[in-house]
């Protein structure tokens, strides 16, 4: 069920210490580790630690945790000093897009330039 922890959700283990991750950042609704084949010399990872397959899901059902996330994605980029340059906070969303993990997470990316459109 949406909001449950799922036997097979990675992130979920990883909220639940089962699989290791380096954590950056953890409150009381979110984690933020560093993604294990990082894109950008800061690419780290913001999750809810409730499970909802994506972004749109989790802003639909817990607004707050949804808010949560975006707030610390923020955080992440002040405590890695790329705010000042500019930073991208990615939610890929559905298979089409590059979406592999299925719990709502935020890319946070910084640390180089970064091209636009992204492709
Ligand atoms: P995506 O938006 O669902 O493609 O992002 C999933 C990310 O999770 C991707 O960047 C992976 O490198 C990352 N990741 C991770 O950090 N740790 C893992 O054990 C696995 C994937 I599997």
């Amino acid at each position: 069920m949406a909001g449950e922890p799922q036997a097979d959700c990675l992130f979920c283990k990883i909220v639940n210490g089962e699989v290791p991750a380096t954590v950056v950042r953890e409150t009381e609704t979110t984690v933020a580790f560093r993604d294990i084949n990082p894109k950008a010399p800061t690419h780290v990872l913001v999750i809810p630690k409730v499970h909802y397959p994506d972004a749109a899901s989790l802003a639909a059902a817990e607004p707050g945790v949804a808010a949560d996330v975006l707030r610390e994605a923020g955080q992440v980029a002040a405590d890695e000093k790329v705010d000042g340059e500019g930073y991208r906070v990615v939610f890929n969303t559905g298979a089409g897009a590059g979406q592999t993990v299925f719990h709502a997470h935020a890319h946070v990316l910084g640390g180089r330039g970064l091209q636009w459109p992204p492709g």
